[in-house]
C-alpha cells in the first residue's frame, strides 16, 4: 500500500516537472523574446540599454509590490484584511510592460497588477485603504478588495469579470483614435482569460478597426485550479493574435528587460497608427489564486520549485549587481526601507476609521431616493441613531 501510495507521489512528480518544463521559457526557445540569461546576463548587443535611474526603479517597483504582497497575505490570515490576490513571480511582467508606457496611456488592468496601480500613483496606504474598506478609501468600500482605481493615473477601476479588459481597451483605443487622442492603451489579462467570448470580440474589434492598443497576457499558467493544458488546444496563446490578424509575440515574462523591450516596440506601434499587438508574457501564478484557495490542492509543488529557480526579482539582480549598481550592502538597506514603507502604511490605513453608514446611499444614484433614505434609516435605527441628512447631495 505505502509502496503504490510512493509510487503515484513520483509519477505525480514527474508529470509535474513535465509541464512545468513544457511551459518553461527555456524549453520553448522558438519565438519566445529573451534578453536576460539565467545568469544576470544579456548577450552582447541584446541590452536595451535603459538608464542607471530606470533600472533601479523598475527593481524598486518589483521589490515593493512583491513585500506589500508578502504582508497582504499575513494581514489575510491575520483577520486584519478580508480577502487578497497574490502576484508572487509575476513582478517582471507588470512593472516592466506598465514602465514602458507613457503616463497618459491607458491601463485596464485584470486580477494581478497591483504593481502597476503604484506605478501609477497609487500609495502604498491607499492601496491598504482599499483592501481594508475604510473611510479613507477611494471607493469607500464598496469595492472588493485589491480592485484599486487610480483615476488621475489613467489606471482604471480593476474588473474582475474574466476577459472584459480586453473589450474595454479595445473601445477605449477606439475612442481614443476618433478623438485624435495621442494615447495607447495597453489591457490585461491571464492566460484562463483568452477562452472568454469577450477575447475574441475585443481582439477582433482592436484588429479590425488598428485601434491604438496591447493585449497583454499573463499566462502564468493557471486559471485557478485548471492548468493551460486544458484552456486551450493552441501550441502558445501568442499565436491566437496571428488569427485575428496583428502582430504578436511571445516573451519571458520573468525577463524584465525583455517585456519592457517587447512592450515598448508594441507601444511605438500603436502610437504611430498600425493598431495592436498581442503579447503573451510566460510567467509562472506560485502562490494561490487567492487568500481562499488552496494550491496544493490542484498543482505539484515540484512544478512551483522549477518556477522559484526562475525568480525574476533575483535574476533581474544579479544583473544589476554585474552592472555596479548593486550589492548586499544597497540591497540590506533598501529591504529595510522597504519594510519600513509597508509598516508605516499598514498602521496609517489601520487608523481610518469605517466609511459613514451613509455612504450605503451615496453615490449610487445622482440624487438620493426617497426609498433609499428610508432603507437607510431602518438601518441607522437598529443602531439607535438617525439618518444625517447633512451627508447627502439633495
Ligand atoms: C466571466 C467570468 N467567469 C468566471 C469568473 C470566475 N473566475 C475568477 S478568476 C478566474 C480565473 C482567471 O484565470 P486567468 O484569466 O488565467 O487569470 P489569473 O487568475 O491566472 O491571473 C475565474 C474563472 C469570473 N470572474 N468572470
Amino acid at each position: 500500500m505505502a509502496a503504490k501510495k510512493r509510487s503515484k507521489k513520483k509519477s505525480r512528480k514527474a508529470a509535474a516537472e513535465k509541464a512545468a518544463a513544457d511551459s518553461a521559457p527555456a524549453a520553448k526557445p522558438q519565438g519566445l523574446v529573451r534578453l536576460l540569461e539565467d545568469d544576470g546576463s544579456v548577450a552582447k548587443g541584446k541590452d536595451p540599454g535603459l538608464t542607471e535611474e530606470t533600472l533601479l526603479y523598475l527593481y524598486e517597483q518589483m521589490v515593493q509590490v512583491r513585500e506589500f504582497d508578502r504582508r497582504m497575505l499575513m494581514l489575510q490570515r491575520q483577520g486584519r484584511i478580508g480577502f487578497y490576490g497574490p502576484i508572487l513571480g509575476q513582478e517582471a511582467a507588470t512593472v516592466g510592460s506598465v514602465a514602458a508606457l507613457e503616463h497618459r496611456d491607458w491601463i485596464f488592468p485584470a486580477l494581478r497588477e497591483g504593481a502597476a496601480a503604484m506605478m501609477r500613483g497609487l500609495s502604498l496606504t491607499e492601496a491598504i485603504n482599499q483592501l481594508i474598506g475604510n473611510g479613507a478609501d477611494r471607493c469607500k468600500g464598496r469595492q472588493m478588495p485589491c480592485h484599486y482605481t487610480v483615476k488621475e493615473g489613467n489606471y482604471y477601476g480593476m474588473s474582475s469579470v474574466i476577459g472584459t479588459q480586453i473589450s474595454h481597451a479595445t473601445g477605449a483605443a477606439m475612442a481614443a483614435k476618433i478623438r485624435g487622442d495621442d494615447i495607447v492603451v495597453l489591457g490585461y489579462m491571464g492566460d484562463g482569460a483568452t477562452s472568454a467570448n469577450d477575447f475574441h470580440c475585443g481582439m477582433n474589434f482592436a484588429a479590425v478597426y488598428k485601434s491604438p492598443c496591447i493585449m497583454f497576457c499573463q499566462n502564468n499558467q493557471w486559471a485557478i485550479s485548471v492548468p493551460l493544458s486544458k484552456q486551450s488546444a493552441s501550441e502558445t496563446l501568442a499565436q491566437k493574435g496571428k488569427a485575428y490578424g496583428m502582430p504578436y509575440v511571445r516573451v519571458d515574462g520573468n525577463d524584465i528587460l525583455a517585456v519592457y523591450s517587447v512592450t515598448k516596440e508594441a507601444a511605438a506601434r500603436a502610437r504611430q497608427g498600425d493598431g495592436p499587438t498581442f503579447i503573451e508574457a510566460v510567467t509562472y501564478r506560485r502562490l494561490g489564486h487567492s487568500s481562499s484557495d488552496d494550491p496544493s490542492k490542484y498543482r505539484d509543488d515540484a512544478e512551483v520549485e522549477l518556477w522559484e529557480q526562475r525568480d525574476p526579482v533575483d535574476r533581474f539582480r544579479v544583473y544589476l549587481e554585474k552592472k555596479g549598481l548593486w550589492d548586499e550592502d544597497k540591497e540590506a538597506a533598501f529591504k529595510d526601507d522597504i519594510a519600513k514603507r509597508v509598516n508605516d502604511a499598514i498602521a496609517a490605513a489601520e487608523k481610518e476609521a469605517p466609511p459613514e453608514d451613509e455612504t450605503l446611499v451615496t453615490d449610487v444614484y445622482a440624487r438620493v431616493t426617497e426609498q433609499q433614505k428610508e432603507q437607510l434609516a431602518e438601518v441607522l435605527a437598529l443602531e439607535g441613531r438617525g439618518v444625517n441628512t447633512g451627508a447627502f447631495p439633495l
